[in-house]
């Protein structure tokens, strides 16, 4: 079949499995997608290659250039020094306004059941048919080079390259918005961003700017109790959720619309950190999420995510206290259920940052027949924005074009020229009506797939205006804190203080505490005040909430049952119990889990029973880079680590972050000198408390200690500890 032949471009079918990677499925290889064959002949591999210009000229020598002598001046016709230089000081284009921190995987989205009655969406009805998507997720306030385990929303962008042309679903990892209408954007973004004077702080919303702003905008409400949630610290993004925010429209093939809002779950559960380790970790590796959503790849742990909607028949409308235009509000999943309907697999890494993460340009306007927009006003400004903005970071309108932005069906139209075409049209009619062309490009009609927008009816009188239904700002941050876990809420005043405690200018503290908080909760309120040397509200301004929403809490929607993909430490030295070490490795991997030796430094130990493989030393790594520590038997090995302040600080500081500890026999010497406050560690056989896994007697064992461990790690974490007045 010819390039142009539509059927070529059909995704392909057949999928092996849809839960497991088939084990002869090499982690590079992506079977039959035809995103993946588009871009096969775009990709450079110049092993066994000579170097050439970009004309296409051997070159014989790039490590000096043309001179006049061998200490002479460098002469004009060196054309390769010219060229080499001219490109390399055009590298670099401007990083995304918002969202400049990201990464990026391939992958493929597969529907369940055929969603015939809600969308005509081809992407929804094959449930054989596995549609080739593009992912980027991000931070938001960042540069390009920021960490990534910042305070922040996180961008969840997918691009779907369906067999009707591509789909964009640009979403974030909370289900609401700071402001309802777009033409706040630019004023949320200045005032988040670093500081005009001095460009501080570096990616983060603890300054004065971003609190006078929000301390002024009380429709901010909501999502500043996510952004102050655990939420807004994803342990990985492969354990956080997605949200489409607006209110989308389905509409079927007989041209019924219904309201949709999107989800995506991620099959692992979501999981935060702390924040006290995200701080660490953005010193330790700040590139903790891309390095792990890399390396799940790599390994074959695709990461999975399903697909849910939230479905409102039209008629209902004007059913909610809040209105579904306000991008301020998610619809409680208690009023309306979240139906899972398919699946997205991440399991193809990029092969070059720049071509496919950096230039993949994403826009909510990339629709297909079977979904539209609504009024949201905030949704309606995006739909310019991101067009426009991709023609300062892409350099042109052709942007398109790139490989990665390719839809995998043809394009054809009159649009022409522009910086780095890259199509060769042909014919002399570049425009429509034609006769010298044959008519073509023709309009295809609806039922060849022609895209009809939704026939809403529309009337009114032109207003710079906010719609008086738009005007609850708090019940629903209400209903958020009142949602939470108890753990959870002292989190979020935790992170309150903090922010606010950055802040220089009292007026700012006061009037979020006066002006906002206390509108939410009066209890919240007063935790904050004492924590920034603000006065406590005396009046309680806030107004309970009889509707929850127990889903908004990462605890409510983490899972506990496996450990799959989770990093354990194991501590060891010379004289390490091997058989221990061993077993427990065995029993963590089996789980699905990955173990890494840390000892003084990377190479061979000598263990008791045999040689054992350091994986890394402390000073490449900490416990904030893991999901639990174990420590293994052997006298001469827990000496040793009880003589290491960096051993003692890494279960010390697992302590700290609720971190699962498991030791086995000397091991246990450990944590008793770490003093892990409150927990009884006394000698003799298993014990489990609040995540401290001990086993000290030689009668334990070992699958009893192993399964006793890896239950502790499925609960991620253990916020019931005795007493944390451990020092790390
Ligand atoms: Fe964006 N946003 N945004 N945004 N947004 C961009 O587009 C904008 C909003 C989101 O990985 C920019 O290509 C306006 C909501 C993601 O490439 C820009 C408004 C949601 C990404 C832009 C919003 C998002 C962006 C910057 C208010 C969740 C990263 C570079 C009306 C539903 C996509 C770019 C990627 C990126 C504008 C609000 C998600 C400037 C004007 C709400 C995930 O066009």
């Amino acid at each position: 079949m010819s390039q142009s032949d539509p059927r070529s471009t059909a995704p392909d079918a057949a999928p092996q499995s849809q839960d497991v990677p088939s084990p002869e499925v090499q982690p590079r290889e992506v079977q039959g997608s035809s995103k993946q064959a588009q871009l096969e002949p775009q990709r450079r591999d110049s092993t066994g290659q000579y170097l050439t210009t970009n004309q296409g000229l051997r070159v014989s020598d790039t490590d000096n250039s043309l001179k006049a002598g061998a200490r002479g001046p460098t002469l004009l016709e060196d054309f390769h020094l010219r060229e080499k230089m001219m490109h390399f000081d055009h590298e670099r284009i401007p990083e995304r306004v918002v969202h400049a921190r990201g990464s990026g995987a391939h992958g493929y989205f597969q529907v369940y059941e055929p969603l015939t009655e809600l969308t005509r969406a081809k992407v929804f009805q094959d449930p054989s048919v596995r549609t080739p998507v593009f992912v980027r997720f991000s931070t938001v306030v960042g540069f390009r080079g920021s960490a990534d385990t910042v305070r922040d929303v996180r961008g969840f962008a997918v691009k779907f390259y369906t067999e009707e042309g591509n789909w964009d679903l640009v979403g974030n990892n909370m289900p609401v918005f700071f402001i309802q209408d777009a033409i706040k954007f630019p004023d949320l973004v200045h005032a988040v961003k670093p500081e005009q004077p001095d460009q501080m702080p570096q990616a983060s919303a603890a300054h004065d700017t971003f609190w006078d702003f929000i301390s002024l905008m009380p429709e901010s409400a909501h999502v500043i109790m996510w952004v102050l949630s655990d939420r807004a610290i994803p342990r990985s993004y492969r354990m956080m959720e997605g949200f489409g925010v607006h209110t989308f429209r389905f509409i079927n093939e007989a041209g019924k619309a219904r309201f949709v809002k999107f989800h995506w779950r991620p099959v692992l559960g979501t999981a935060s950190l702390v924040w006290d380790e995200a701080q660490k970790i953005a010193g330790k590796d700040p590139d903790f999420n891309r390095r792990d959503l890399w390396e799940a790849i790599e390994q074959g742990n695709f990461p999975e995510f399903e697909l849910g909607v939230q479905i409102v028949e039209e008629e209902d409308e004007q059913r909610f206290d809040f209105d579904l235009l306000d991008a301020t509000k998610l619809i409680p999943e208690e009023l309306v259920p979240v139906r899972i309907v398919g699946k997205l697999t991440l399991n193809r890494n990029p092969d070059n940052f720049f071509a496919e993460t950096e230039q993949v340009a994403f826009h909510p306007g990339h629709v297909v027949p079977g979904i539209d927009f609504t009024n949201d006003p905030l949704l309606q400004g995006r739909l310019f924005s991101y067009l426009d903005t991709q023609l300062i970071r892409l350099g042109g309108p052709n942007f398109a074009q790139l490989p990665i932005n390719r839809p995998v069906v043809p394009v054809h139209n009159n649009q022409r020229e522009g910086y780095g075409q890259q199509e060769i049209h042909r014919g002399r009619a570049s425009y429509f009506p034609n006769s010298l062309g044959g008519g073509f490009p023709a309009p295809a009609p609806e039922a060849e797939g022609g895209y009809v927008h939704h026939m809403e009816r529309v009337e009114g009188h032109k207003i710079r205006q906010r719609s008086p239904s738009f005007g609850d700002h708090f019940s629903q941050a209400t209903m958020f804190w009142q949602s939470l876990t108890p753990t959870e809420q002292e989190h979020l005043v935790d992170a309150a203080r903090f922010e606010l405690g950055k802040c220089k200018v009292m007026a700012v503290r006061e009037r979020m505490v006066h002006e906002f908080f206390s509108r939410i909760n009066h209890d919240l309120a007063v935790r904050v005040a004492e924590g920034i040397g603000v006065e406590p509200p005396a009046a309680d301004l806030s107004q309970p909430v009889q509707q929850l929403a127990p889903e908004v809490g990462v605890e409510a929607r983490k899972r506990t049952d496996g450990i799959r993909t989770r990093k354990i430490a194991l501590l060891a030295e010379n004289g390490v119990d091997v058989a221990s070490l061993n077993a427990i490795r065995q029993a963590l991997q089996e789980a699905g889990a990955t173990a890494e030796v840390i000892s003084k430094f990377p190479g061979t130990l000598q263990g008791v029973g045999g040689e054992v493989k350091a994986d890394k030393g402390f000073l490449t790594t900490a416990s904030v880079l893991y999901d639990a520590v174990f420590v293994p038997g052997g006298a001469q090995s827990a000496a040793a680590l009880l003589r290491n302040g960096d051993a003692l600080h890494f279960v010390t500081e697992s302590y700290k972050h609720g971190k699962a500890i498991g030791a086995q026999g000397e091991g246990v010497e450990l944590l008793r000198a770490a003093a892990l406050i409150g927990v009884a560690l006394d000698a003799g056989g298993l014990q489990s408390q609040a995540g401290v896994v001990t086993a000290q007697g030689p009668d334990t064992a070992p699958d009893a200690l192993a399964l006793a461990f890896i239950e502790a790690v499925a609960q991620h974490r253990h916020w019931n500890r005795p007493d944390p007045r451990v020092p790390a």
